[in-house]
């Protein structure tokens, strides 16, 4: 922890107590079974999707000898419970909560009861035959849902002070050392989906246990070094099946296809990729090692740069979840998972710990505000997974290449992976709002909050006063009061032309290093820098070589990138054109959408010359149409309609 940041901002409050009052009471019941819910597929004619429970707490019921049954879910299902219990533990650390307390302690106790004796913990395996362990590890999802594990007992321990879960944390991972290693005797591979070693170096981070950031390490960067390790576990596995179809995946799906340290773009499943590199980027900022910086640095330019979407969405298809080559940017059959932009969120953060580049936080900023934020419904009770930039809901219910693109969020998917990662990632937002690091201390998130943040052998007191991402400024107020100098680099956002600065009141020349600008606080000083960041509504576009954006534009108004809706444009979206010629005007409606901004402008509509084939030798003709467009995270919360994010222009 590098201090306490209670977030004040209107915006996220309204986020922040719906994950509270909202979202963990009905996850909580979704676990149980007793949501009284349709948990929908997340694909038609898949066989293989459980989709008729959660039965998630069951299955530890079960491996506890509480109960009788079998195991029933993704063999990955403990890992809704681990989010579940990470998400509280950062409300708890918002606010306390006695029954939240003691419903979290009954689920640890319910979890160290399911632990083997020695540390092993998995329901899968623990219920349908622990011999098998660690023998399947390319679908098995074993190491991965220990990571959950870990990562869900530190942020408990470091919110509650709870001793028993870090130990229960601590057995699993001391039992994964010893089950995995260089060493003779131990099994020299990983797990299919990264993870553990997320959870691992958050383990190191509290402990300082040096076993546990070296077994981090071995994971990164043993992994594609034996491409065809899943391959030999395969060929003599005998135990129960953990995940049908896995053994025809690509190497690259799990990014084993050669050793990460010689990978240079992102391949196969988009979350995947993006939990390992936040894991290197977390080892690379621990042990100020330059080469994984490298490594880090390869596959966020690549990301970034060539298969990002404009929303902060990666995962260019739905088969196998995963990204394809550069510029591939479907906008209607892509998968941009929620997940996804959760995971390419927590790579920012890693990264902004071993530089201080805007950039990072901006991907942060568009990801959070548009792609992460479009996974969860006003309500707090519905989800997507998949997040898309266009949508026809008559194509979704009956091209089976788009069944995945669901034109409503569903109560619960069979894969739930989605809902409890935004849990945890809303819960736990004030931890990306700074970086403090050993030379600086950086302002990523324009967020209204108040922060004590550790510095040297004191304190750096940050409040941010705005109504972001409404408001046009911030005014973010800084005490040193610590016996050092502090330097504070303050964000300059690229998509204000116009950001003005003042510093105690007087006009101060921005000079931004890297994104940032640097003030310098000597030892009990405060100053008030006011940054005001006019936000313009803009047109964006893509480079031409991204085949599906070519003649489009897409509008955006500071972090948000807004959409058209068929609730307020009609159907046959695709038929519209912004003209280059066409005034974007804001207005804000705090009837609207629990108050929300609104892009209009004067459009044309294409319509038929007379003809009524098919094809013909008529181009269509136009007529006028009025444009309105809507930030991208609150589309479809009026009920089933089209949806598009890129226009002709
Ligand atoms: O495999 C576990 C999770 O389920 C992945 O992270 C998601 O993409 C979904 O496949
Ligand atoms: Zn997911």
């Amino acid at each position: 922890m590098f201090g306490k940041v209670k977030i004040t901002s209107n915006f996220w409050s309204r986020y922040r107590s719906l994950v509270r009052k909202e979202m963990i009471p009905y996850q909580w019941n979704v676990l149980n079974d007793t949501a009284g819910i349709k948990i929908e597929k997340e694909r038609l004619n898949d066989e293989d999707i459980p989709s008729e429970q959660s039965h998630a707490l069951e299955n530890f019921r079960i491996a506890a000898g509480r109960t009788t049954g079998t195991h029933y879910g993704w063999p990955f299902q403990d890992s809704d419970v681990y989010k579940w219990l990470e998400a509280v533990a950062y409300s708890l650390r918002e606010k306390n909560d006695p029954e939240l307390t003691k419903r979290a302690l009954e689920v640890i106790d319910l979890i160290a009861e399911a632990q083997e004796e020695d540390g092993y913990l998995d329901t899968f395996y623990s219920i349908l035959g622990i011999e098998y362990r660690y023998q399947s590890l390319a679908g098995s999802h074993e190491l991965y849902c220990m990571g959950h594990f870990i990562e869900a007992a530190v942020a408990f321990y470091e919110a509650v002070g709870n001793e028993k879960v870090l130990q229960a944390a601590r057995k699993a991972a001391d039992q994964i050392d010893l089950s995995f290693g260089p060493e003779d005797g131990k099994i020299h591979g990983y797990d299919g989906h990264e993870e553990i070693e997320i959870g691992l170096l958050r383990l190191y981070h509290t402990t300082k246990e040096p076993r546990y950031l070296a077994l981090a390490k071995y994971f990164l960067l043993e992994r594609g070094k034996h491409p065809d390790f899943f391959r030999e576990q395969a060929a003599v596995y005998k135990g129960p099946a953990a995940l049908s179809g896995i053994e025809k995946a690509a190497d690259s799906y799990f990014q084993n296809h050669m050793p990460v340290s010689e990978q240079k773009t992102a391949e196969g499943h988009a979350v995947r990729v993006v939990y390992l590199c936040t894991a290197l980027a977390d080892l690379a900022a621990t042990t100020g090692d330059r080469e994984i910086y490298e490594i880090c640095r390869r596959f966020w330019s690549n990301i970034t740069e060539k298969r990002m979407y404009i929303t902060g969405g990666i995962g260019s298809t739905a088969r196998g979840e995963a990204f394809t080559l550069d510029y591939d940017l479907p906008n209607d059959t892509m998968y941009c998972e929620t997940c996804a932009a959760i995971g390419l969120m927590f790579f920012a953060r890693q990264m902004l710990r071993i530089e201080p580049r805007a950039e990072y936080a901006e991907v942060m900023e568009r990801s959070l505000y548009n792609a992460a934020l479009a996974g969860m419904a006003l309500d707090g009770k519905h989800f997507f997974y998949v997040n898309p930039l266009q949508v026809n809901p008559a194509s979704s219910l009956l091209d089976p290449g788009k069944s995945h693109v669901k034109p409503l969020r569903p109560s619960w998917l069979g894969c739930a992976c989605c809902p409890p990662n935004l849990a945890r990632m809303i819960a736990s937002l004030d931890d990306y709002i700074y970086t403090v690091r050993e030379d600086l201390i950086l302002v990523n998130q324009y967020l209204a909050s108040e922060a004590e943040l550790e510095w040297k052998n004191g304190k750096v007191f940050i409040k941010q006063v705005t109504d972001f991402p409404w408001e046009e400024s911030d005014r973010i107020e800084i005490t040193n009061h610590s016996d050092s100098t502090v330097r504070v680099g303050i964000r300059i956002p690229s998509w204000s032309d116009h950001v003005a600065l003042k510093i105690n009141g007087i006009n101060a020349d921005i000079r931004a290093v890297q994104g940032y600008h640097i003030l310098e606080l000597a030892a009990g000083e405060s100053i008030e820098a006011l940054l005001s960041f006019p936000m313009t509504a803009v047109r964006n576009y893509s480079t031409p070589l991204v085949a599906e954006d070519l003649g489009k534009t897409a509008v955006s108004r500071g972090p948000f990138l807004y959409c058209l809706e068929g609730a307020d444009n009609g159907d046959h979206l695709w038929t519209l054109r912004l003209p280059e010629d066409s005034d974007l005007e804001y207005s804000y409606h705090p009837e609207l959408l629990n108050g929300t901004g609104v892009i209009r402008a004067k459009g044309k509509r294409a319509i038929s010359s007379g003809s009524t084939s098919l094809y013909s030798a008529r181009r269509s003709e136009e007529a006028e149409a009025a444009l309105t467009f809507i930030p991208y995270y609150a589309w479809a919360n009026r009920g089933e309609n089209e949806m598009m994010v890129w226009i002709r222009e």
